[in-house]
C-alpha cells in the first residue's frame, strides 16, 4: 500500500540538506568526497581489474517504452566510400563543396579518415541524473529557482558542476540479486527497503562509509540484454531507502535498473510520482546512476568476495545538462 503524503514531507525536512555546504552549493552529496576518501578508493585496487560498468549506446539500447526517449541515433558522416568514390563520381555540386575542402586528404595521399555523428537522449542510457533534473513546488536542490533550468540549458545544478569531483571514489556494491537468489531479475512489486539493505551489508560483511558510491544490483540490465525489452519495470529501492542513504552519507546511489527506486505507485507515496528521485535530488542533493551494467561486476564480486573497489564514472562534461552519460568503470 503507498504511503502518505505526511511521511514524505517529514522525510524532505529530515534529509533536506540545503545550505549544508554553504547557500551556493551546487555538489551536494558529493561533498562527502573528500581528498582522503579519493586516496582510500585508489588503495581498494590491489588485483589490477577493470569492470566496466557502462551499457552500450546503439539502436539497441533500452529506450522506446516511453515516447520521450529514443535509442541514439548514430551516423557516419566520413568514411571508407569518401575517399574512394565521392571524388570520383560525385555529383559536381559535392565534388565542389566537399571533395575540395577534403582534396587535401584525399588526393594523392595516403592519409584515410572516418567521422561520426551522434544524436540521442542525453538519459538514452548508462547515466548521472543531475541535480537540475528533478525538482517540485519550483525549487531545486538547495533553494535553486527552478526557473533557472531554461531552454538554454541548466544555469544552476547543470552536469558540468561535479567536474571537480571527478565522479570519483570508493564504490561498494549490494548484491539484491545475489541476496534474494534471484535469477536475473527482481521482480516487480518488491521493493528494497532499508532493512534489506542492512542485512546485504552484513551479509556481504563490508560498511558504507562517508563519501562511498553505493551500486545496486536488481539484475534489469542482465534481463534487458537477454530479453531486449526495455520496458519491464523491475523492483528498486523503495523510497524510504533515502533516508538509509542520507544516514550513511552516500555521495551518490547506483543501480542497474531504469530509475534506481522502485516503480510501481503502489509502493511509492500516495499523491506524487518518484517521492525517492524528488527527495535524493532536490532535497538531499544526491545524484542519481541508471541503467549501469552490474551483471559483470556481481559476477566478479561473487567470485572474489570483495565488494569495494575505486569507482570512476565522470559524466560527459556537457554544459547545462540534466543528466549525461557516463562509462563508468570498478577497479580492483
Ligand atoms: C525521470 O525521473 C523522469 O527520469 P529518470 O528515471 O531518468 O531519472
Amino acid at each position: 500500500m503507498a504511503d502518505d503524503m505526511r511521511l514524505f514531507r517529514e522525510a524532505a525536512e529530515e534529509l533536506r540538506n540545503w545550505g549544508r555546504w554553504g547557500d551556493d552549493d551546487e555538489l551536494g552529496t558529493l561533498n562527502f568526497i573528500t581528498a582522503e576518501k579519493v586516496t582510500e578508493a585508489a588503495r581498494l585496487v590491489t588485483q589490477g581489474k577493470v569492470i566496466s560498468l557502462g551499457g552500450d549506446f546503439s539502436a539497441g539500447g533500452p529506450q522506446g517504452a516511453f515516447k520521450f526517449r529514443q535509442n541514439p541515433v548514430h551516423v557516419m558522416t566520413v568514411d571508407g566510400g569518401d575517399a574512394s568514390t565521392l571524388v570520383e563520381y560525385g555529383p559536381q555540386w559535392l565534388r565542389n563543396a566537399v571533395a575540395a575542402d577534403m582534396s587535401a586528404f584525399f588526393a594523392d595521399n595516403p592519409f584515410r579518415f572516418n567521422d561520426d555523428l551522434i544524436v540521442m537522449p542525453l538519459q538514452a542510457a548508462t547515466q548521472w541524473d543531475a541535480l537540475s533534473h528533478v525538482y517540485y513546488e519550483d525549487k531545486l536542490y538547495n533553494g535553486f529557482p527552478a526557473d533557472s533550468v531554461t531552454s538554454f540549458g541548466a544555469f544552476h545544478l547543470g552536469i558540468e558542476k561535479v567536474d571537480g569531483k571527478g565522479i570519483t571514489s570508493c564504490g561498494v556494491l549490494l548484491d539484491v540479486v545475489a541476496h534474494r537468489g534471484a535469477d536475473m531479475f527482481c521482480a516487480p512489486g518488491q521493493p528494497i527497503t532499508p532493512a534489506e539493505l542492512d542485512e546485504i551489508v552484513a551479509a556481504q560483511n563490508v560498511e558504507i562509509r562517508s563519501g562511498d558510491i553505493v551500486v545496486v544490483h536488481t539484475g534489469w540490465w542482465t534481463r534487458f540484454l537477454a530479453t531486449g525489452d526495455g520496458g519491464e519495470a523491475g523492483s528498486g529501492l523503495h523510497w524510504t531507502c533515502a533516508r538509509w542513504l542520507h544516514d550513511h552519507e552516500a555521495a551518490a546511489v547506483a543501480a542497474d535498473n531504469l530509475m534506481v527506486e522502485d516503480p510501481d505507485p503502489a509502493n511509492g507515496v500516495e499523491g506524487t510520482f518518484l517521492p525517492m528521485h524528488m527527495l535524493c535530488l532536490r532535497d538531499m542533493g544526491l545524484m542519481l546512476g541508471e541503467y549501469w551494467d552490474l551483471g559483470p561486476l556481481a559476477a566478479d564480486c561473487a567470485a572474489d568476495g570483495i565488494y569495494e573497489f575505486q569507482l570512476v564514472a565522470p559524466p560527459l562534461k556537457v554544459v547545462g545538462a540534466v543528466g549525461a552519460p557516463v562509462s563508468p568503470i570498478a577497479i580492483k
